[in-house]
């Protein structure tokens, strides 16, 4: 029997994964994002390598995307990578410097026949333009082979040209009009309004909670009256009080004064909106485009951004387990 050389078994079996890489290349599901708002990667990988099972999917986060968090997943262990900024980016509550860099899911098996998501949260910052596309190079290694989705198209070149392209995100502007393009501050008359933002809800709950800042610069008091979300039958303003060792909770009767020079904070466990009758759970990482309601300043566009399932911040982790018996808003 002839030996093979093993450099050309070698250079054959690349060639027959690159051949089949052009029919599948790793993908995320979501192909558009806006600046200035959050975005939830899922990167689906579709087949494994020539055959074989995947065991390691790694993403890298490119330049100007922050504050990025993996999702966990059974049977994986998941590990990141954090390294600078080149510049720092505002979010949320101050400027970034230095955040994840690769997230990397290892252990796993993900056999030739069979799909997954590996997912992760993250920001796209101001770094972007509408029109220009954001890439997410991945790496996926089986127990023999592996693929480099990393290559990115050059000015002009289709990504459909490339053997292995690194998924690719388009930045669109933000849906609907500049006030609901700065999610995080809007000005409406006297009224500064900063961050609002829900929290994601279990499978099948019908409240969320709803939170947002707002400061009054003019000379007269405003009065938050109501707020809306589409997903909700409705929404009411609700305060929180301790009775006893119970949190209570209780409509707040003719509105939420906010008087001249005064900054009014909706909170976890403090004054909140609540809605109600929910169609569906908002998710973590996505954004809900809604109004607030005021007495003079009308009713007001805002986007709240959705954060993880029992969060006490934006852009938070969830908080350990509430204690039993402590309600969900
Ligand atoms: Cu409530």
């Amino acid at each position: 029997m002839n030996r093979i050389p093993r450099a050309e078994l070698f250079a054959g079996l690349l060639l027959s994964l690159s051949a089949t890489a052009a029919l599948a290349h790793a993908t995320l599901e979501r192909k558009e994002a806006s600046p200035n708002a959050a975005y939830r990667g899922v990167v689906q990988i579709t087949h494994g390598c020539d055959g074989q099972p995947t065991n390691r999917v790694s993403v890298t986060i490119p330049e100007g995307v922050i504050g990025a968090k993996p999702m966990p997943k059974p049977g994986w262990t998941v590990t990141t990578e954090k390294g600078a900024y080149a510049r720092a980016y505002p979010y949320y509550h101050g400027d970034i410097r230095e955040g994840v860099r690769t997230i990397t899911w290892t252990g796993g098996s993900l056999p030739d026949d069979q799909v997954d998501e590996f997912t992760f949260l993250a920001r796209i910052s101001d770094a972007f333009a509408p029109g220009s596309t954001v890439y997410f190079p991945v790496e996926q290694d089986c127990a023999a082979g592996q693929y480099r989705w990393g290559e990115i198209p050059a000015a002009g070149q289709e990504a459909h040209a490339l053997k292995s392209p690194a998924p690719g995100v388009r930045i669109v502007a933000a849906a609907s009009g500049p006030a609901r393009a700065a999610a995080s501050s809007v000005k409406a008359g006297d009224l500064s309004i900063e961050t609002p933002w829900m929290r994601a809800t279990p499978g099948g709950a019908k409240v969320a909670g709803g939170y947002v800042r707002v400061t009054n610069t003019g000379s007269q008091a405003d009065r938050l009256v109501g707020a809306s979300i589409p997903l909700a039958g409705r929404t009411s303003i609700h305060s929180m009080t301790m009775e006893g060792g119970v949190m209570k909770m209780a409509p707040v009767e003719g509105g939420l004064v906010i008087k001249p020079g005064e900054t009014v904070e909706l909170k976890p466990g403090g004054l909140h909106l609540m809605f109600e009758d929910l169609a569906s759970g908002p998710k973590a990482g996505e954004t809900v485009e809604g109004t607030l309601r005021f007495e003079r300043a009308g009713t007001v566009p805002v986007t709240f951004s959705v954060a993880p399932i029992g969060a006490m911040k934006p852009g938070a982790p969830a908080a350990a387990a509430t204690a039993p018996g402590h309600h969900e808003h």
